[in-house]
């Protein structure tokens, strides 16, 4: 007789439903007759979360035994969802779908029933997301260091065509992912001052007397790899009290005064900042910044240290630390605080120790976005940490001295302290100064970061410098959220594909000329979109047509990433249809999604924009058929989900020069859209890879407009020179989008007539008859099915599993580790 399964550990239908019941009686205090869906998807969450944590513990065990791992050290993590995805990985979605059905229930509206962390911004928090995929998948000892923000990114709501942002309660019901570890718990100081002192054997030290200090508490979240035994952390630090109360201030009576010190301490981890702000004078990031480094750096000690295990002068040999920008640079001090104030390391091994170390990753070629911190704040917070930097910079100047003599600009502007105005603390040159290894996140971002932004560290160490190109892992943003063309890839090459993308998805190619494989891809996309169009519906009320093209641009809203572009070529449209209601071009719905900064006034401002053309546009009966604008609220990575596998054109339209990378551009591309894109990011490898003639190419190149910015922009001549173009901005200029008022969208055209900083006037032309070429292309159903297929097979270049063997092989040294099967 077969035995009973373990309730716990069981992957049959049978052992998973009875957990699902025990779950919900023993941890949700619910019977079936009583249960909410939400006890109901709590009690399937613990049920999956089980059968992880036996791997888990094996892998820790694995973790310990490693002789190096990887640490990432990143401000923002974006995973989504962990349900469906932990389901997927561990092999059991079908085995839970049908316990889940034997309930009498439906497994995709329990999986409705998760929030998603929202502990991001965008690309840099969902970019360390993949690689923490990657990593558990490709069994990689690792460790992901961040922040539980208990307000995540603001949830958006457009009222009235414009951006409402309401507060993230991302943990109101509960979060049944993660497990607290109040035994890990570390404590970090801030403010006070410092005084000399001796250490035992009477060398001068320096002692730092805190003002406060602030305990960080450790919430573990697994991280499951793909149908492997290995699962990793994602350890997130929780910012506390060390005590309750102020007892002396209690005693005399002060109850209120007590309780404050404790707010201040918890609001550390409190909300996430969104970015494109300047964060100068921002204190409490950071605060932030300081907190999650220390925890996590006295961390990994502790970790060395393990039964008698490694001592801090062979932290280098144990671990490879990676910056993800600048956020967590301040390590570089922190480390050498740890080494020589608290464990007694001479400055000059400690300095050795922290080179070999870190690695830093830059995500940004806006000169505005590169963090700096006033001196003043620094001093009032972090007084050791600003005593360690100058001395950084004290010695790394002289090296600079001796490599150029008498050259005091180029001094000037390495200098880690930024001496204009009030002073500054440059965090990239702190950052890159402190570590082995700087990467960008495309080839052209690479080689645009040496010539620019880093010019002059380029110059000192070139050694430093490497590329990695980005990724996105195939198992969320195919798998799991394209499972038609995931079958569809799946039964044509074999499921190979899923680990080793690049070499075996490849093997598709042969299928894009085989009509009977053409239909069936063009009847997935068909289902996709029709998905998405219900759920548009659903959102916003705008009834849409699955057969139109869907043309889809979902990024944060940024003016460098040229929304109001895409806005631009809809009017064009509309006019011309308006005109000429005979036009061969196919029906169209653009869609898109986005969330802009707060207190970013133009960004909100493009939304909305884009709802105002909405609205004529949508209003239009003439356009009934032919024309639709949707602006899709909330795009978050659930959404993304939904919004990838329907899309038939991906819009990568930045100005060239301006974005670092991009992985939307990936998601659309693995999902079989066509892009029509400028050469900037990794939309120049995407090219590379797919093709030109299967790739809607158009605008100025990076050069290009560095030289037109030389010679002298005037975006005015481009307005006067184009008749259409003028009559688009004169009919923005009458008030045509909004119910009159000529002044509403003043403020963009303007920026557009006067500045046009991101060079939206010297390539609306080229964008234009681009986005001609693709209508027509698009009007040839077989000729686009088979660019889509092409598409899919040529980008296995771009799954994150690439992505991260390249930082193992070029940067952290570090070998993969097989977790034990057995206990
Ligand atoms: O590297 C991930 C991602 C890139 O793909 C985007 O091009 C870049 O804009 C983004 N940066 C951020 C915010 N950054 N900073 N600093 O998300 O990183």
């Amino acid at each position: 007789p077969r035995l009973r399964e373990d309730v716990r550990t069981g992957l049959t239908s049978e052992a998973i439903k009875s957990a699902i019941l025990e779950n919900l009686y023993y941890v949700q205090a619910r019977i079936p007759r009583i249960a909410t869906q939400n006890d109901w998807y709590m009690a399937l969450a613990y049920t999956v979360r089980d059968r992880m944590l036996d791997r888990w513990v094996r892998s820790i065990a694995a973790l310990q035994r490693s002789s190096r791992a990887v640490c990432y050290l990143s401000a923002e993590f974006l995973p989504g969802p962990h349900l469906a995805n932990a389901m997927m990985n561990l092999g059991i979605y079908e085995q839970t779908r049908e316990a889940v059905k034997q309930l009498g229930l439906d497994l995709d509206v329990l999986i409705t029933q998760e929030g998603e962390p929202g502990l991001g911004n965008g690309g840099l928090g969902r970019l360390a997301a993949c690689f923490l995929d990657s990593l558990a998948t490709l069994e990689v000892p690792s460790i992901g260091y961040g922040i539980r923000y208990e307000f995540g990114i603001f949830d958006q709501e457009i009222r009235d065509g414009w951006q409402r942002e309401i507060t993230d309660k991302w943990l109101a019901l509960g979060n049944p992912w993660e497990i607290a570890r109040p035994e890990i718990a570390y404590y970090v100081p801030f403010g006070g001052h410092t005084e000399p002192c001796y250490d035992e054997k009477g060398r001068y030290r320096v002692r730092w007397v805190p003002e406060r200090v602030v305990k960080g508490m450790a919430y573990d979240t697994p991280i499951p790899g793909y149908h492997v035994e290995n699962v990793n952390i994602l350890r997130l630090w929780k910012s506390e009290a060390c005590e309750s109360f102020d007892f002396q201030a209690f005693n005399i009576g002060d109850y209120y005064g007590a309780v404050e010190e404790k707010l201040v301490s918890e609001t550390i981890s409190k909300v996430l900042y969104p970015n494109d702000e300047p964060t100068v004078g921002k204190q409490l990031r950071l605060a932030q910044q300081f907190f999650f480094v220390s925890c996590s750096l006295q961390d990994m000690i502790r970790i060395h240290g393990l039964g008698g295990g490694g001592l801090p002068d062979t932290f280098d040999e144990r671990y490879a630390v990676q910056l993800n920008d600048t956020h967590p640079s301040i390590a570089v001090a922190e480390l050498m605080r740890l080494l020589v104030d608290e464990h007694g390391i001479e400055w000059e091994r400690a300095w050795e120790i922290t080179k070999k170390t870190f690695a830093y990753t830059n995500h940004t070629l806006l000169p505005e976005a590169l963090e700096k911190w006033s001196l003043p704040l620094f001093r009032k917070m972090l007084p050791r940490h600003l005593e360690i930097i100058f001395e950084i910079n004290r010695r790394f100047l002289e090296d600079v001295r001796l490599a150029y003599p008498g050259d005091d600009e180029r001094l000037r502007r390495l200098s880690l302290i930024d001496e204009t105005d009030d002073r500054y603390v440059r965090m990239a040159n702190l950052a890159a100064v402190g570590s082995h290894a700087v990467n960008g996140v495309a080839a052209l971002h690479t080689e645009l970061l040496k010539k620019t932004v880093m010019k002059d560290i380029f110059e000192l160490f070139p050694e430093k410098f490497v590329n990695v190109t980005n990724g996105v892992t195939p198992r969320r943003w195919m798998v799991l959220s394209n499972p038609g063309i995931s079958r569809l890839i799946t039964q044509a090459v074999g499921d190979a594909w899923i680990c080793n993308t690049q070499d075996e998805i490849r093997r598709l190619e042969g299928f894009a000329d085989d009509p009977s494989f053409r239909d069936a891809w063009y009847r997935v996309k068909q289902e996709n979109k029709q998905k998405l169009a219900c759920l548009i519906r659903e959102r916003t009320g705008v009834v849409v047509n699955p057969q139109s093209l869907f043309d889809i641009q979902v990024k944060r809203i940024h003016e460098y990433k040229r929304q109001h572009l895409n806005a631009l070529h809809i009017i064009s449209q509309y006019i011309r249809l308006k005109r000429n209601p005979s036009l061969n071009v196919p029906p169209r719905t653009v869609i898109f999604g986005g969330k802009a900064a707060p207190g970013y006034f133009l960004a909100k401002l493009i939304i909305k924009f884009i709802n105002s053309i909405a609205e004529v546009v949508n209003g239009d009966p003439e356009m009934a058929d032919r024309l639709k604008v949707v602006f899709f609220p909330d795009f978050n990575v659930q959404n993304g989900q939904w919004i990838y596998p329907a899309a038939d054109i991906s819009e990568q339209i930045s100005t060239a020069g301006k974005e670092a990378s991009g992985t939307g551009n990936m998601k659309f591309s693995l999902n079989g859209a066509l892009t029509i894109g400028t050469l900037d990011g990794a939309n120049v490898e995407i090219l590379e890879e797919v093709g030109s003639e299967n790739f809607f190419l158009f605008g100025l190149t990076a050069e290009e407009i560095a030289n037109l910015n030389m010679l002298g922009y005037n975006p005015r001549a481009f307005y006067e020179k184009n008749e259409e173009l003028k009559e688009i901005i004169e009919l923005i200029r009458s008030g045509f989008f909004s119910k009159g008022d000529g002044s509403l969208f003043q403020p963009l055209t303007d920026a557009l007539l006067n500045r046009d900083e991101y060079f939206l006037l010297a390539d609306y032309q080229s964008y234009i008859d681009c986005q001609g070429e693709a209508g027509t292309a698009y009007l040839d159903r077989d000729r686009w099915i088979r660019m889509s297929i092409l598409n899919v097979s040529r980008m296995g270049r771009f799954s994150s599993d690439r992505s991260i063997r390249e930082y193992l092989e070029k940067i952290w040294r570090v070998e993969p580790l097989m977790v034990n099967r057995e206990k």
